[in-house]
């Protein structure tokens, strides 16, 4: 019955609004009209506002923002990206899962999503809220053929294709902090994290966790970030279509990814300092090994932060939190 389903939406929405009868949504996918009359309901209940007129039949009058394979898979754009789906309506953390399935070989492009986490999952094991509905919270398998090096670039690729999908849709400009963060007047709306699974000279996958706060309002944020939170409707003024959103990052992604593979860094890095608010800027450095004060001066080829300190000594910071 998932596949009546399927096929009932791609039937409904192929219509373009022309009604399309029981009988001939029957014939067309090869069931029952009870069947039809059925999914029809359980369609309903999942949010789609479907007319229904004697003699006449059905059609789509609005659909829901769900983020389900079907949804996402409608009007996307890539050809590799997002191409095979697996989407939960609730789950623990969608790293998990994506680290689980790239094991077992799930192809490059992969998506694991979910309309909720129960224990998403931040840097060093800190807690990400996932707020049912509100946000995407993704991950996506790549199987670059780099050397482990390579991987924190990723995490910058991964905040450019954001950047600029955000601005497609919305048409506002959000700032990137070096490594993972995209923010808004200095709240952060979006935290980036790789995860790298690699032998000594080769990446196995990469697994890039996105979690992008999309309509939240503020009371939807737990106490403990709403000083530091935003979302994109709260900064956008208006609800924001997670669908469409992920199919602009997913297309975004797959273009850079492309230009990374064939060019290098290079080109990727003149994008992503057109978004940076702090270079040239005052910052303290949170590394694991202690705290570095200066300047920031921008980052290398490599992606990789350069600090200028009080005695002009020049640090590279691989991984570290930012304050500006
Ligand atoms: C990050 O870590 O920013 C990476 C977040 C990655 C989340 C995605 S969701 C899909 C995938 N599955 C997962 O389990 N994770 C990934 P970090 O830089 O360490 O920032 C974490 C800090 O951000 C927390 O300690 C909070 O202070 C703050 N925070 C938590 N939830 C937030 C939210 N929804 N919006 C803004 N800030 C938040």
């Amino acid at each position: 019955s998932t596949s009546v389903k399927k096929q009932l939406i791609a039937a409904l929405f192929e219509a373009n609004n022309e009604f399309l009868s029981g009988q001939a949504l029957a014939e067309m996918i090869g069931c029952s009209r009870t069947a039809i009359w059925k999914q029809i309901e359980e369609l309903r209940k999942s949010g789609f506002e479907i007319e229904a007129i004697r003699k006449k039949g059905y059609r789509i009058i609005h659909k829901p923002d769900q983020l389900s394979e079907n949804e996402i898979l409608m009007g996307l754009e890539t050809s590799v990206l997002g191409r095979n789906i697996l989407y939960f309506d609730t789950i623990d953390s969608t790293q998990n899962k994506a680290n689980e399935v790239a094991r077992m070989d799930a192809p490059e492009g992969t998506i694991v999503i979910a309309e909720e986490q129960t224990s998403g999952r931040g840097r060093m094991a800190r807690e990400w809220h996932s707020s049912k509905h509100k946000g995407i919270w993704m991950s996506l398998i790549l199987r670059p053929q780099l050397p482990p090096e390579k991987a924190p670039q990723f995490t910058l690729i991964t905040a450019i294709a954001i950047a600029r999908a955000i601005e497609e849709v919305t048409g506002k400009e959000p700032e990137i902090k070096w490594p993972n963060d995209i923010l808004f007047h200095g709240k952060k709306m979006t935290g980036i994290l790789t995860e790298l699974h690699s032998e000594a000279d080769k990446i196995n996958f990469i697994i890039i966790g996105i979690g992008l706060n999309v309509n939240q309002e503020m009371p939807d944020f737990p106490e403990e970030v709403r000083e530091i939170a935003t979302s994109l409707a709260i900064e956008n003024g208006k609800k924001v279509s997670r669908v469409i959103l992920l199919q602009h990052i997913l297309k975004n992604f797959e273009k850079y990814y492309q230009l990374y593979l064939e060019k290098g860094f290079g080109t990727l890095k003149v994008i992503w300092e057109s978004y940076v608010t702090s270079i040239g800027k005052s910052i303290i450095a949170r590394t694991i090994s202690g705290e570095i004060v200066g300047k920031a001066l921008g980052i290398t080829e490599e992606g990789v932060l350069k600090i200028q300190d009080a005695e002009g000594q020049i640090h590279y910071v691989y991984s570290a939190d930012i304050e500006i």
